[in-house]
C-alpha cells in the first residue's frame, strides 16, 4: 500500500509512519512543523528530546534498512497538498495534520483563526486533491470525540436514527464541541462526508478520545526514534499531564470537580486503529464514522490513579482541584457506543497500574528536562474582558 501520513512528524503521526514503513507500505509523510515552531513560540518543548526530522527519518533507515519519504510543507496554503498527492499517488491517506489542542485554539482571535484555518482549509484542499489526483484512495482522518461533546444521552457512532413527527431518518449525530479547535473538527466531518456523498470519496472519521502513553515498540528500538511527549498547559494531554506533575512533585492539577468524563486509549491503541482502518478501507461515497477509545474515566479518577502508581514507586503524590479554566460540565452523563473498531479485531491495551508506572519510569529519564513553569493553566475559556478605555 502508498500510504501518505500527513501530520508526520506529530506525537501520533511519527509512531504510525514508522509502523507502516517498518510493514512493508511505501510511506510518505509531511509536515510543516508547525508544532516545533508553537513550542518555540510559547517558550515550552516536548519532554523527550525527539531529533530533528531529518535525523529521525535516517535513523529509521540505519535501524530497519526501509526509506519513509518527506514531503516538507502547509496543507492549508497554495497548492502544495494537491501537488504532493499527485506526486505520491497514495492509496491511503492519514490525516493527523492540524492543531491539535484545545486551549491552544482558546488564548485568542489568532490562536482560534490559525487553528481553523489550518484544520478545516487544510482538509478542504486535501479532499479537491483527493477529488484531482487520487478519487480512489482512502481517507482516514483524524476527528475527536470532543465534537459531539456531553449530551445526556448515549452518544452513537456518527449517526442516530431520529423519529421526528411521525417520520424517521439515520441522521449525523448532532455535535456540541467545547472549543475552536473541537469545533474546527466538526467542520472538517461535515466537508469530508459531502465529499463522499457528491464525489463518491471514501472516508473514515476516527472520533478518538484522549490519548496517553509515551512509547510504542517502535519509539524503544533507538533513542533517536522516540516521539514527542508534552505536558504544558497547552499541549499536555491530562493523563500525561498528570505522570509528568507527579514525577516533579507537582499537585496534580484536576480542573473543577474533576466528573469530567472522557473516552481515553493508550498510543499503541491509535496505531492499531489507525492500522485496522486502513487495511478495511471504506466503500466508494462512503463516510464512516469511529469512535476511537478503549476506556472512559473522570479526571478525577485518572489522578487517583497515578496518585497509587505513584505511591507503589516510592514517589507521594498530591492531587489539588485547581479553578476550571474551561467552561465544560464537570459532572455529566457519557456512554458513547464504541463497538466498530472492536468488531474489526482492535485487541485494547487497557490502563493498568503498571503501565502507569512504566509511563512514570520513563519520565524519570526525563525529568531534567521538564519546564515547569508551563505546567500550571493560564488559558482561560472567558477571560476577564479589560475594563473599557474611557
Ligand atoms: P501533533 O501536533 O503532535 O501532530 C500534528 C502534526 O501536524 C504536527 O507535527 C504539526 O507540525 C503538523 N501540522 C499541523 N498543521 C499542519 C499543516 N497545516 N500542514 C502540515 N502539517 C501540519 O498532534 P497529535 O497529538 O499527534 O495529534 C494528531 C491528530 O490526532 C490531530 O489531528 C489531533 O487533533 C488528533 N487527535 C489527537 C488526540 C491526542 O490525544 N493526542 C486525540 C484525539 C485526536
Ligand atoms: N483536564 C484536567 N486537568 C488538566 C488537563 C485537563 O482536569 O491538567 C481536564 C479538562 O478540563 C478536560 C479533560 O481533562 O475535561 C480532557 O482534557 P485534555 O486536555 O486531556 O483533552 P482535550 O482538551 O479534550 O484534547 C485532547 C487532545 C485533542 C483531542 C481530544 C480528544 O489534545 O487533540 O481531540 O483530547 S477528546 O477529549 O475526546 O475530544
Amino acid at each position: 500500500m502508498r500510504v501518505l501520513i500527513l501530520g508526520g512528524d506529530g506525537y501520533l503521526g511519527w509512531p504510525t509512519a514508522m509502523r507502516f514503513s517498518g510493514k512493508g507500505h511505501d510511506v510518505a509523510v509531511v509536515d510543516n512543523f508547525a508544532r516545533r515552531r508553537w513550542h518555540e513560540q510559547a517558550g515550552t518543548d516536548s519532554l523527550t528530546p525527539i531529533a530533528s526530522p531529518d535525523d529521525r527519518i535516517s535513523a529509521w533507515h540505519e535501524v530497519s534498512g526501509k526509506r519513509i519519504e518527506s514531503h516538507i510543507g502547509d496543507i492549508s496554503e497554495g497548492t502544495f497538498i494537491a501537488d504532493t498527492v499527485r506526486d505520491f499517488m497514495p492509496d491511503t491517506i492519514i490525516h493527523y495534520g492540524e492543531q491539535p489542542s484545545a486551549p491552544w485554539s482558546m488564548q485568542s482571535v489568532d490562536h482560534a483563526v490559525i487553528t481553523q484555518q489550518a484544520n478545516v482549509i487544510g482538509t478542504l484542499k486535501l479532499l479537491w486533491a483527493m477529488r484531482e489526483h487520487a478519487p480512489d484512495a482512502h481517507l482516514v482522518k483524524l476527528g475527536t470525540m470532543g465534537e459531539y461533546g456531553t449530551p445526556n444521552i448515549d452518544i452513537e457512532e456518527g449517526y442516530i436514527e431520529i423519529e421526528h413527527k411521525g417520520r424517521r431518518d439515520i441522521l449525523p449525530f448532532p455535535k456540541v464541541p467545547g472549543s475552536f479547535y473541537h469545533l474546527s473538527k466538526v467542520h472538517d466531518s461535515h466537508n469530508i462526508h459531502f465529499a463522499c456523498r457528491i464525489w463518491g470519496l471514501r472516508a473514515t472519521d476516527l472520533n478518538q478520545g484522549v490519548v496517553y502513553g509515551i512509547e510504542t515498540p517502535e519509539t524503544k528500538l533507538d533513542e533517536r526514534l522516540v516521539t514527542r511527549f508534552d505536558y504544558d498547559q497547552a499541549f499536555g494531554t491530562a493523563l500525561n499531564r498528570f505522570c509528568v506533575q507527579a514525577m516533579i512533585g507537582h499537585p496534580l492539577t484536576v480542573y473543577g470537580k474533576g466528573g469530567q468524563t472522557r473516552g481515553t486509549l493508550n498510543i499503541v491503541d491509535t496505531i492499531q486503529c489507525v492500522e485496522l482502518t486502513a487495511d478495511n478501507p471504506a466503500d466508494p461515497g462512503e463516510f464512516r464514522v469511529f469512535n476511537q477509545f478503549t476506556e472512559s474515566f473522570t479526571v478525577a479518577g485518572l489522578a487517583e490513579k497515578v496518585r497509587h502508581a505513584g505511591e507503589e514507586i516510592g514517589v507521594e503524590v498530591i492531587v489539588e482541584n485547581v479553578a476550571n479554566p474551561r467552561v465544560e460540565l464537570e459532572e455529566h452523563y457519557y456512554n458513547p457506543v464504541h463497538t466498530k473498531l472492536p468488531s474489526l479485531g482492535l485487541k485494547p491495551t487497557l490502563l493498568s497500574e503498571t503501565l502507569i508506572e512504566s509511563v512514570l519510569h520513563t519520565i524519570q529519564r526525563h525529568k531534567g528536562r521538564v519546564i515547569a513553569e508551563g505546567i500550571d493553566p493560564s488559558t482561560l475559556w472567558k477571560a476577564p474582558l479589560p475594563e473599557r478605555v474611557k
